[in-house]
Parts: structure tokens; sequence; C-alpha cells
């Protein structure tokens, strides 16, 4: 089944209990975006494995374990993750996806909220959310923060069954209350009332997401365009009312897009939106005659009027994206735009990148959208993330960002060196590593940034 062959992982970790350090936040500091405990200072959290790992900006590191909360085995925690301060009381708060977590020998999936506080993220009265019961709805594969009236955690489940067709997939909706508490979960499918498309058996709609504002994009890799199997698809969402949805599709066939739909494209796959700007990859792309290269569709959009605007496709072979055209790349399976300056770039996770001699090695590359950007075109490879350059090392498999006060926001990836690994955080301005965090898990595979809802 394709909604579970990322890892299933069965580590059986146990969460560690730990005091973090207190130290005082600088009074002039403003506040940092994602502050578990409330100290002033930036934490960081990425997840895999049934794990989250938090690096406190005390230097505090700490791992949490789905047994420290859960009596019923959560399979992939931190999969996906989005931070927010959900109930505003200063703390930073984590949405965590588990799309394997297993209930009465079923694999549903289920959605975790940890709460923070001055001790940081809590374990006590953490919150699960779920859809169905059903055998292997992947529920929390992909989740997002929509911030507004009333804000909302949104959680796609790629292998829900819609009525009857299997994997047609579809998100679920919680409307957060002052308190932070979810209340009442809606289901969006590709049926429902605003959204278009029709939902069929091996869609997988929303494999994955990303939101920005009032728009949420929706992304369904293995939607068929006409007899075009696995071609893909977006979907462009405006919010409609306290949670509703309604929007446009859009394929490669779409006017205006350039390229083609083709089978097996997978457009779609990763999807990322900020400062007026939607990306969706295509990793599986031919590109001339390089077969499973990878390309990105760039659109400019305008929330409130909903207007996607079609632009250029970028490869490695475009005119400033280093690196060239290979086969079986992949190039886009992970997309993230970060803030730089007025403007914004691009972050492309090519996690089976041959680097030098190394397979699979991994880079990120960083692209500037449009103007006003201050994060120049570069590459990043495993050392630029303090690890090294090695077979295997898939460098991008996963992509974070760090908010700062500053006027961009910092690169995250994880590296390894030797089977350790470590998450390393990069300037995109400078090109620079300026913090590296400790990381258990002896591998690239991490997914789960708890990166701010935008
Ligand atoms: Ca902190
Ligand atoms: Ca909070
Ligand atoms: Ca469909
Ligand atoms: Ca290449």
């Amino acid at each position: 089944m394709r909604v579970l062959r990322r890892l299933i992982c069965s580590l059986f970790l146990i969460g560690l209990a730990t005091t973090a350090l207190s130290a005082p936040p600088s009074a002039a500091a403003p506040k940092p975006s994602v502050d578990f405990d409330g100290d002033g200072l930036i934490d960081v959290a990425s997840g895999a494995y049934d794990r989250i790992d938090v690096a406190y900006g005390t230097g505090a590191s700490v791992w949490i374990g789905w047994r420290s909360f859960s009596a019923t085995e959560v399979g992939s925690l931190g999969q996906s993750m989005a931070a927010h301060d959900l109930n505003g009381d200063g703390y930073t708060d984590l949405v965590v996806g588990s799309p394997n977590h297993t209930v009465g020998g079923k694999t549903p999936g289920a959605v975790f909220v940890l709460y923070g506080s001055e001790r940081g993220l809590r374990t006590d009265n953490v919150r699960r959310l779920s859809a169905s019961t059903s055998y292997s709805d992947a529920l929390g594969w992909s989740v997002a923060v929509m911030v507004g009236s009333p804000t909302l955690i949104v959680a796609s489940a790629p292998g829900l069954t819609v009525s009857g067709h299997k994997r047609a997939g579809g998100l679920a909706v919680w409307p957060v209350d002052d308190s932070g508490v979810p209340g009442k979960r809606t289901i969006v499918t590709e049926n429902s009332s605003g959204i278009p498309g029709v939902s069929e058996a091996g869609d997988e709609f929303g494999y994955s997401i990303a939101a920005s504002g009032s728009t949420l994009v929706v992304g369904t890799p293995y939607e068929n365009v006409g007899k075009l199997v696995d071609a893909g698809t977006i979907t462009v969402l405006e919010r409609k009312g306290a949670v509703g949805f309604k929007g446009v599709g859009i394929s490669q066939n779409s006017s205006g897009v350039p390229g083609a739909a083709e089978s097996h494209d997978q457009f779609g796959f990763s999807v990322a939106i900020d400062r007026g700007w939607i990306a969706a990859s295509a990793p599986w792309e031919t590109v001339g005659k390089v077969q499973e290269t990878g390309a990105v569709q760039l659109f400019r959009y305008q929330a409130g009027s909903l207007k996607p605007k079609s632009g250029a496709s970028i490869h490695q072979n475009s005119p400033g994206v280093p690196g060239t055209n290979e086969r079986i790349d992949h190039f886009g399976e992970h997309l993230l735009v970060l803030r730089c300056g007025a403007g914004a770039s691009l972050a492309i996770g090519t996690p089976i990148e041959k680097v030098g001699k190394k397979n699979k090695a991994g880079l990120v590359t960083v692209v500037p959208l449009g103007s006003g950007s201050n994060c120049p075109a570069r590459s990043y490879d495993g050392s630029a993330f303090g690890g090294a350059v090695e077979s295997e090392g898939v460098v991008g498999y996963g992509i974070g960002l760090v908010r700062t006060a500053s006027d961009h926001d910092d690169l995250l990836a994880v590296a390894t060196k030797k089977s350790d690994s470590l998450v390393g955080r990069v300037d995109p301005v400078t090109g620079k590593r300026v913090a590296t965090y400790r990381s258990l898990w002896g591998s690239s595979e991490v997914t789960g940034f708890a990166n701010p809802a935008s």
C-alpha cells in the first residue's frame, strides 16, 4: 500500500523526562515564532520513527516517545508537524501527525496535540484526534494549522475510503476554540460541496497539504487526469464559512500551466505556499529525455479572490537553478517556501540525488522566487548541515524552517555522519551553518519539522 510505504518503524522507545534549564529571556528580544517553554528562545522540533526530538533554546535536548502519552501504539509519530500557540497562553503548541497509529489491530492514524508550558511540551494533557476506525486511513500523513476565526487544525487522511472508494483520501478539519481545544470534526473530500473533482479509488487526496493565511493547497499525486494514470493534481482552496472550503483544481493540462500531464508524473507529491507563491512538484516528471528527473511548477496566487496565476516550471537544467537533470533525481520530493527579505525563496529537497560519487546522498536546493528575495540560488549537501556527504544520506528527505526575528527564515535539514545524525540550521542569506541540534535517529529520514503556521 503506497500510503504505508514510508517506514513503519517500531523502536518502542520510551520518552525521557527532563528538566529544561531556565534562562532569562533577553528583554529586548522579539517573541520567537516557536517557543514551547516561553523563555524567549527559539525551540526546534523534528520528528520521525515514532519520536519527536525537541531542542530547546537553552541547549536542553529532549525526545518524546509515544509511550509517554499513549497506551496504544503510535506509528510514525512526527512524520508531519505544525506549530502554533493554539490556546494563546504564550507557549507554542505542537500538532503532530501519526499516520500509522494503531487501534484494535487497525491502523487508522491519528493526530496529537501537545501543549507548551513553562517546562516545555507537556505529555500529561495530550489530545488525540481521530477520523474513523477503518483499516488504513493514514490520518496525520500531513498536518497544517490555519490561523483565523476560528483557527483550524487540518490533517490529511490519504488512505480514507470515500463512498466505498478505497484510498480516495480526505481531510479532517477541527476548529479550535480560544482555550486551544479542538471542536467537532468535519471531513472534506473531493465529493464535498465546493471541492472540485470526484473521489475515486486510489486518488490519495491530501497526500500533501500546505497552508498560508486563508489558503490551503492540497496535493493529490495519484489522481488520474483523463486516462493518464497517477498524473496528479493540486487543489487550491480558500476558507468559506467557519470550517468550509471552496476552490479550484489544477493539473499540468490546465490552461496556462506549462508542460503536459503524463501518466505517473505524480504532480502534487509535495506542495508549498507562502508570500504569494504556490509550488507543486512532479518528482517523477521526465524532462527532455531524462526520465524521472523531476520538476516543480510555480504559481502566483492571491488569497481572497483565489487566483492562482501560472508561471514557469523549474528543474535542475533551468537557468539559475543549481545542478543538472539526471535520471531518477526526483527533484522536488519535498518543498518549503522560505521568507527571504521582501520576497521568498523555494527550498527543494532532492533526497535521492547523487552527490559526487555518493548515491542518494541528497541535496536541498534554494531558488529565489521572483524579485525581492535575499536568499540566493544555492545547493546544500550533508556537509552544509554539519554532517557528511554520504551514500544513502538522503539529505532533503524533509525540510524545516526557523522563523527568526531577522528578515529571513533559516533552513533546517537532517544530515548524517558515520551513522550519527543531527539537525543542521543554515542561514540561506550567507549560506553558512548557524547551529546544529542533537539527534538520536542515525538517519536523515525525518519529514516532520515544527514549522510555524504562516
Ligand atoms: Ca524556548
Ligand atoms: Ca499554547
Ligand atoms: Ca478524483
Ligand atoms: Ca541532478
